[in-house]
């Protein structure tokens, strides 16, 4: 998608077309549906709808601080547990990050971010490389916070990288208390993705890459 020239505005010899970064994904499965949109250029308005309330919460806090403008809901076959829920709306959230990314040209492309959350601190480095990988080192002190199973927040975030098609780098350093630790690691990798897919005005058009090409 780009942006059409208004009525009688012509594009000026070499300025650039900004394309709208935006996605629209949907995955329906007999195990899962969810239904998405997400646009990179926003300011972190979002209205996230999961039937697990504590990774609503947890989405919700990662998308406001990546600044995307996301709208999300999910069901899914809870009767069995949460897996395939919460893996799909990592498939889904990714797939939507790589399509709105396009061909990476001009982005960052790589960021680092620590957040803290009162007692615990999150780390995060992304690269958008064109490959998945996903390295989670995090141990919580409970099977659950809220509703959440929390051996799922590392299948998110490995179903994220598999469909971003980028490189995740995820720790919590320390902290306390349950809540505060994977909150703080969710706003890290926000605040990287976020840096990480802005635009770079150096590098206008460039894709950020000594291949010239990112997939
Ligand atoms: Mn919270």
């Amino acid at each position: 998608m780009t942006q059409k020239p208004q009525k009688g505005q012509k594009m000026q010899k070499g300025q650039v077309r900004k394309r709208l970064r935006s996605a629209v994904v949907r995955r329906v499965t007999k195990e899962t549906s969810v239904n998405l949109t997400l646009a990179l250029d926003g300011s972190g308005r979002t209205k996230i709808k999961t039937p697990i309330p504590f990774f609503s919460h947890m989405l919700d806090a990662f998308c406001r601080f990546a600044n995307l403008d996301v709208e999300l809901t999910a069901s899914g076959d809870l009767e069995i547990d949460q897996h395939h829920t919460v893996e799909d709306v990592g498939l889904a959230l990714g797939q939507a990050i790589a399509e709105a990314v396009g061909d990476r040209a001009g982005v960052r492309r790589s960021a680092s971010a620590f957040v803290p959350m009162d007692d615990a601190l999150g780390f995060c480095s992304v690269d958008l490389s064109g490959r998945p990988f996903c390295a989670f080192d995090a141990k919580f002190d409970k099977n659950r916070q809220g509703d959440l199973e929390l051996d799922l927040v590392s299948e998110f975030f490995k179903s994220l990288a598999n469909t971003s098609k980028a490189n995740w780098h995820l720790r919590v350093e320390y902290g306390e208390n349950e809540h505060h630790k994977v909150e703080a690691l969710f706003k890290s990798a926000g605040r990287a993705l976020g840096e990480a897919v802005s635009r770079d005005p150096a590098r206008a058009g460039v894709v950020p890459s000594t291949k010239g090409v990112l997939e």
